[in-house]
Parts: structure tokens; C-alpha cells; sequence
């Protein structure tokens, strides 16, 4: 296609006039990025097609990895580097005048996701392809992803996203494809040549069309697919108006379901995940019948993975193509389906915990109900064998129970491996949350941490503090990332650490301009960046965080003596749609910014900004220019965290609180270059266990506490007049469940610490260099490799 600039550069324009019928001079922006979308899609079309016929011919087992969210970002920039062209195409694109990097803003983030779990889905896609291990993504072609955020007077406003607007050059739509899936309709039962067999008629269908996009990985040819899939209408019924049938079908790959406490649209939900399920599931079968004519080997050639519940129906419906297509018994049918799925649970959350009522499951999906029945019964009567009389803990396991499907249960019992994504996540799950099941079935319960693709969030993301690691230790890193360990011999070296210094104050730099250009405040480069970016959840606790800034804010107004380092705190955070109290800390956030922001009297030691629709491509220009990592939820509620890995990566300080991942970066790091605070999981699920702790005391013996929080309802934020009354009940009148007061002293200590360390340049910047050298370990390609060869079996 092209080998070197010349001939970029004339396929370039060549290619562009082709597809937009104008001159180069009179193309846009955006012609110009879809010119070069289609000439990537074109360089790597070959290498995609051999690497399907080498998985074929090589018989290789295939993962499929199933997830209602994949949040890819952008994906220009990372194609170029892992293809190795990025070089020639932004050398070649200069001498055309254009800068590479204003053809990348073009580009909108593909945003199928909500937050930590979808994103881990995008890093395993880049981590197989990476290390040609055959591993495929399948998911929904949502038409709108997570809503755009806009900030108006303080307050979340959600705007339908649209990243299809101007199409999507990365996607091939297969239609000829394309799989049909049922909806409702009735089951008949009848004896056929001596066995039961069913009949699911009188079905509303839907046709789920697959768009396949390339996964490339880095410095490779393996091109690997995730393929994603649309709703659309199928025959017409007659029973039906048709632009309602229509409107119904198109909807269910219409938006992307905001998670969290949302209640509504239950049955749409479920439609969603019974749609990925059967269709990603029909096109495995599919193709492994073109190959191997039956089932009976299925599990020995293909892996299902179902990240968390929400695509468990896969249980039930690999059980019905074996029985009902294949003709298969039950018993074999199931030791196939058993030895196909694995499971990874991401949270504890109880709300999180998927449970559908019967009434919306058995009319919508009649056989996959009968199927799931039949697992529950015949699960119910194993448990009855094994404990004799135990009816409490049979009830508390069962699959279905007061009118309830509880899909973790189904993910457990028709799985072969159920991980947790951080050590003590996984240990809680086996030793409280899942505690039964593990003594039933302690065999499939192990745990994978979770990983970050170093190549989006350090090559990428932080080009300069890639060459400067690579001037130190070479190249190495790049493909086997625990070699960043090297670093660790340069922590005390002077010239490496001002070295590093730069790149960071370049990064802030970047950052400071971009704040001033979204927001128009103008923030101190030389401050400590201070950063929180991630959902907004009560568990996560933004709010002690502006508790926090409040008190500092105090303090400056009360004494102009106050010793305090120059600190900018930002955040990014999206609430979900129907969380209010989540919306409310939002509001808090800006309410807070305004007045520090616009108190001249404090000088600019203090600042706060809320930078708004937080993404993935907002998020590469943040996490290179943080200083200090906050991951300050209450501990146990974190399964893992990844932003705080991605920020570890670039040299940022955690602030935090022993939960999720943060231990495991802490036993890499060491209390020396790490601040930790607050309760510990244990003591937490003590508080918890006892009836939780008396937070009114701890309001009314610390006068700091006693002061901010009197300020969410006392006037002090005069155009939120009550707006804050609900924060103010949940830290008092209902007793603070996340321990933000509780903890508060704590993490006031451990900030206090974080200003005194940081004027001491050498030390922090030692702290930094520690800090990336310990992050090899938190690359995604380690978690894969565990994946593949723990659970998949996949070479
Ligand atoms: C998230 C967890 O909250 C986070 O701790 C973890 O790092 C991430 O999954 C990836 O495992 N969970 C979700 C969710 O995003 O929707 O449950």
C-alpha cells in the first residue's frame, strides 16, 4: 500500500479525491481523517483476513469475549502506533500542512461504556491482538453511547451522544451475517421419535447484524475482530403495527443503558442482553458447525467469556442450541455449556447484583426461562444431596427464588471459572458475598487483577516520558512492560529525575491551557495537580474529597499564615442519569470551584476545577499531567480501580485507602512512596456487620468536620440554596454509610503529608520513578496472559 512518505503522501491525496470528488485543498478535517481511516482499514486488510484463516487452519481454540459495554475511545492515534506508521503518516501529512494531531481531535470517542468495566474490555482487545493470542470481542452497536456531559450553572446535563454522526470508518457491516433472534411467543412440548422436543412458535423476531471492526495489535500482524452488533427489523408480524414493531426492534441497540441505581426500561435491558447473547452465540455456533459439522467437541475448541452477568444468558442459550437444535441429552449438553463459560464479577455492589423478576423474564424469552428452570431444579436437588435438610441455604443459593432470576447464581453454576479483578476483591467474594457458593464449588473461584494497556495509556498517552524511559533502558519495556522495573536504578539519579520533571511540567502545561480554554479559569502549572477522575458514586467518595477542599478553603480565609503547597484539584466524572444524590456531589464540586475559584483574597493557592464529559480522550490528556492519584473509596466497595494503574504509570502519587488494586500497587511500592489512609475492608465489614459507626460524634468532636459540614445547609453556598440538605442527611440523619466522616481526619493527615513531600523535589520525584517502574506488573498483556492460560486454554 505505501513504504515510505512519498508514497503516503501521493495515496494520501490520490485517495482522498477518490472518496470526496474535491481537491485537497478544499477537504475538511474530517475528510481527511475518513481518508485515512479507510487507507489504515485498507493497510491491515490483508493481515485480518490471514489471521481468520490461520486460526481456521491452525484449528486454534478461540475466545469470545461477551460484554454490553467495550468504551474503545478513540482510535486513529492507537492504530497508527501499533501498526508502526505513525511516523511516516505524520511526517508525510506536515509536508501536506496538516498536523496529525488536529485530524485525531476529529475523531469521536466511541463510548459503548460507562466506565471501569467496559474500559477493561477495550484494553484485554488491545492485550490478545498484542500478544497474537486468538481472542475476539463481541457486543452491541449501541447508536448512542454514554451520554455527552454538559455542565450548565453547576448542574449535570445529559445530552444524547452521537458518535455515528459523521459514520464510523473503522466497522465493515456483514449482512449476509446476520442472525435472527426471538423474542415472546409460546413453547409447545412434544414427543418426537421417542424424546421431548420444543417448539418455540409465534415468535417476534429481530435480525441482530453484525459490524466487524479490526483489533490491531502492536507490532504484529495479528488482526483480531470485535464484532459488534445492530437490531433491526426482521419479517413484519402481523399481529403488530409496524412502525411500532419497527420503533421496538430499533431500540434495543438504540443507547447504551446507563448502569447504577436506574430502575426503568427493565424489560429493554433484558432484550439488550438476550440480543448479544443469542446473536454473538448463533454466529460462534455457525461458524464452528462450517468447520466441524457438529457440537460434541465445542467447549474443546471455543471458550465463552462473559463479562459479569449481564451476558449470562449464554448459559441457557448455548444449553438450547445443544438440546434443541443438536438434539443433544441434558447431560451432555450441560458438560459442554460448563466447560465453554467463564465468568468475572466486577462489584459487590448489592444493586449491581443483576436479579429479574419472572414476570418480565418467562414471557419475553419463554424457552431460555424453561431452560433456566431446569438448571435450578436440578442445582436445587445436588444441594439437597449434599446438605439434607438445609433449606435455608438452598433457598439462599437457588437460582430462581421469590419470583426473582438472580444471574449471578446462573453465572456460577453454568460456569467453569468465576474470578474476581483484584486479590481482595476476589477474597471477598469468596469469603462473604459468594461464600456459600465458593464451599459448594471452591474449584472455579480464582482471581485475575486487572490491567491497563501500557500502550494507550503510557506510549500513547505520554510520548515524552516514553522516550525519556527508553533512553534509560531501552526498548524492551515496550513489549514485555515488567521490564520498566529497570527504572528503579534511576530513582536517585538527579539528571533522570529533572528529566522526568519536564515531561511533567510539559504535560501540566498542556493541561493547564486546555482548563483555561473549556473553562476559563487560569490555573498555576507549578501547583500540585491533584486529581479524582471517575464515575460519580457515593463509594467512591468525591465527597470526602470536597470536604476536604472546604477545610483547606477554611483554613486559607481564616489565617493568611496557613502553610499550605499551591494546589489545583480536578475532577471528571459522569453521574448516571437517575443517580440524584450522585448529581447533587456534582453540583458540590462547582459550587465549591466557584467560590475558591473567585476568592481573590486566597491568592491562588487553591484552586478547583470540574472538567466536563469525561472520557477516554480526555482522559490521556489528564492522567500524564497528575501529580497525586486519588482512589479514596471506602474500603471493600473498589472490586479493583484501573485509573489508579493508569496513573501510577505516569508518575502520579496515589492518595488512598486499602481497597481494590490499591494494595497490590502498594505491596509493589511500599508505604514509602504511596499515602495511605483511612479504615481498612475489614474494619469496615465490622462497622457494617455491627450495625455501622455513630457518625454524629464525629461531627461533633472535630471542629473541621463540624464546619463544612454545617456550610452544606447554613447559606454558605447561596445559589444551592437546599440543594445539599440530602449530603447533609446522608453523613447525619442516616448515619454517613461510606464513613466519609469517619474517615475524614485520616485523610486530612494523609493530604498534609502529600504538600510536605511534594516541596521536597528529589524526594517526590524518587517517589514518581519508583512508582513507573512498579507499574510493568499492572499491564493488561500480564492480566491476559493469566486469562489464557489459567481459564481459556488459548495459546
Ligand atoms: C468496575 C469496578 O467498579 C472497578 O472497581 C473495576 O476496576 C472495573 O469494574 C473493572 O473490573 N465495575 C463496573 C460496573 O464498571 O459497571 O460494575
Amino acid at each position: 500500500m505505501f513504504t515510505d512518505k512519498e508514497e503516503f503522501k501521493q495515496t494520501f491525496l490520490k485517495r482522498l479525491e477518490m472518496m470526496y470528488g474535491k481537491r485537497f485543498w478544499e477537504s475538511t478535517v474530517l475528510d481527511q481523517y475518513n481518508t485515512l481511516g479507510h487507507m489504515i482499514r485498507e493497510y491491515i486488510s490483508k493481515h485480518w483476513i490471514q489471521t481468520n484463516e490461520r486460526y481456521r487452519a491452525e484449528h486454534k481454540k478461540q475466545v469470545y469475549y461477551l460484554s454490553i459495554e467495550f468504551l474503545l475511545g478513540r482510535l486513529l492515534g492507537s492504530n497508527l502506533m501499533n501498526l508502526g506508521i505513525r511516523d511516516v503518516v505524520e511526517q508525510g501529512l506536515k509536508e501536506l500542512g496538516i498536523e496529525l494531531a488536529h485530524i485525531e481531535e476529529v475523531e469521536i470517542d466511541a463510548g459503548l461504556g460507562n466506565g471501569g468495566l467496559g474500559r477493561l474490555a477495550a484494553c484485554f482487545l488491545d492485550s490478545l491482538a498484542s500478544l497474537d493470542l486468538p481472542g475476539h470481542g463481541q457486543g452491541i452497536r449501541y447508536k448512542h453511547g454514554l451520554f455527552d456531559q454538559k455542565i450548565v450553572n453547576g448542574y449535570q446535563v445529559e445530552l444524547p451522544e452521537q458518535w455515528l454522526r459523521h459514520g464510523n470508518v473503522w466497522e465493515v457491516k456483514k449482512e449476509d451475517l446476520a442472525v435472527e433472534v426471538n423474542f415472546w411467543g409460546k413453547v409447545e412440548c412434544y414427543e418426537q421419535d421417542g424424546r421431548l422436543t420444543f417448539r418455540h412458535y409465534d415468535v417476534e423476531k429481530v435480525m441482530a447484524v453484525p459490524y466487524d471492526m479490526p483489533v490491531i495489535g502492536y507490532d504484529t500482524t495479528t488482526v483480531n475482530t470485535l464484532r459488534l452488533w445492530s437490531a433491526e427489523p426482521a419479517k413484519f408480524p402481523l399481529h403488530k403495527h409496524v412502525m411500532q414493531y419497527k420503533r421496538e426492534t430499533e431500540a434495543i441497540s438504540e443507547f447504551l443503558y446507563p448502569d447504577d441505581t436506574n430502575d426503568e426500561g427493565k424489560i429493554l435491558r433484558l432484550k439488550q442482553q438476550y440480543f448479544l447473547v443469542a446473536a454473538s452465540i448463533g454466529s460462534i455456533v455457525r461458524d464452528y458447525r462450517q468447520r466441524y459439522g457438529h457440537l460434541q467437541h465445542f467447549h474443546r475448541h471455543v471458550a465463552i467469556h462473559v463479562n459479569d452477568t449481564h451476558p449470562v444468558l449464554a448459559i441457557p442459550e448455548l444449553m438450547r442450541i445443544l438440546l434443541d437444535e443438536e438434539g443433544m441429552g441434558w447431560d451432555e449438553a450441560w458438560h459442554i455449556t460448563t466447560n465453554t463459560i467463564s465468568y468475572t464479577n466486577h462489584t459487590t455492589l448489592s444493586e449491581a447484583l443483576e436479579k429479574w423478576p419472572i414476570y418480565i423474564f418467562q414471557p419475553l424469552l419463554p424457552r431460555i426461562y424453561m431452560i433456566v428452570q431446569e438448571i435450578n431444579e436440578r442445582f436445587c436437588r445436588d444441594l439437597w444431596n449434599r446438605y439434607p435438610g438445609d433449606w435455608k441455604r438452598i433457598e439462599e443459593m437457588a437460582i430462581i427464588a421469590h419470583g426473582l432470576v438472580k444471574m449471578a447464581h446462573l453465572a456460577i453454576v453454568g460456569s467453569y471459572s468465576v474470578n474476581g479483578v483484584a486479590k481482595i476483591h476476589s477474597e471477598i467474594l469468596k469469603h462473604r458475598e459468594m461464600k456459600l457458593f465458593y464451599e459448594y464449588f471452591p474449584e472455579k473461584f480464582n482471581n485475575k487483577t486487572n490491567g491497563i494497556t501500557h500502550r494507550r495509556w503510557l506510549l500513547k498517552a505520554n510520548p515524552e516520558l516514553s522516550s525519556l524511559i527508553t533512553e534509560a533502558i531501552g526498548t524492551e519495556w515496550i513489549k514485555q512492560p515488567e521490564q520498566l522495573i529497570q527504572l528503579k536504578k534511576y530513582a536517585t539519579d538527579h539528571a533522570f529525575q529533572e528529566q522526568l520533571e519536564k515531561v511533567k511540567h510539559h504535560h501540566k502545561q498542556q493541561l493547564a491551557t486546555y482548563i483555561y480554554e473549556k473553562t476559563g479559569v487560569a490555573v498555576d502549572e507549578s501547583s500540585i495537580f491533584d486529581v479524582q477522575v471517575k464515575r460519580l458514586h457515593a463509594y467512591k467518595r468525591q465527597l470526602l474529597n470536597v470536604l476536604h477542599i472546604m477545610h483547606l478553603y477554611n483554613r486559607l480565609k481564616e489565617d493568611e499564615h496557613f502553610d499550605m503547597y499551591p494546589r489545583t484539584f480536578i475532577f471528571g466524572a459522569k453521574a448516571s442519569p437517575g443517580y440524584h444524590y450522585a448529581k447533587r456531589i456534582i453540583k458540590l464540586i462547582n459550587s465549591v470551584a466557584q467560590k475558591v475559584n473567585s476568592d481573590e483574597q486566597i491568592n491562588g493557592r487553591l484552586k478547583v476545577i470540574f472538567l466536563e464529559n469525561y472520557r477516554v480522550s480526555l482522559a490521556e490528556k489528564i492522567f500524564p499531567a497528575a501529580d497525586v492519584s486519588e482512589q479514596i473509596s471506602t474500603a471493600s466497595k473498589e472490586a479493583s480501580g484501573t485509573g489508579n494503574m493508569k496513573f501510577m504509570m505516569n508518575g502520579a502519587i496515589t492518595i488512598g485507602t486499602l481497597d481494590g488494586a490499591n494494595i497490590e500497587i502498594l505491596e509493589r511500592v511500599g508505604h514509602d512512596n504511596m499515602f495511605i489512609f483511612g479504615l481498612t475492608a475489614e474494619e469496615v465489614l465490622h462497622y457494617y456487620a455491627n450495625g455501622g459507626y455513630h457518625s454524629y460524634e464525629y461531627y461533633h468532636h472535630d471542629q473541621r468536620i463540624h464546619q463544612v459540614v454545617n456550610q452544606l445547609v447554613n447559606g454558605f453556598f447561596p445559589d444551592a440554596y437546599d440543594h445539599f440538605e440530602p449530603i447533609y442527611d446522608s453523613l447525619l440523619a442516616h448515619n454517613d454509610q461510606y464513613f466519609v466522616l469517619r474517615d475524614f481526619a485520616s485523610y486530612a493527615d494523609a493530604q498534609q503529608q502529600v504538600g510536605a513531600t511534594y516541596k521536597n523535589r528529589q524526594k517526590w520525584l524518587e517517589m514518581s520513578i519508583v512508582n513507573i517502574a512498579c507499574s510493568g506488573y499492572f499491564s493488561s498483556d500480564r492480566t491476559i496472559e493469566e486469562y489464557a492460560q489459567d481459564i481459556w486454554n488459548i495459546h
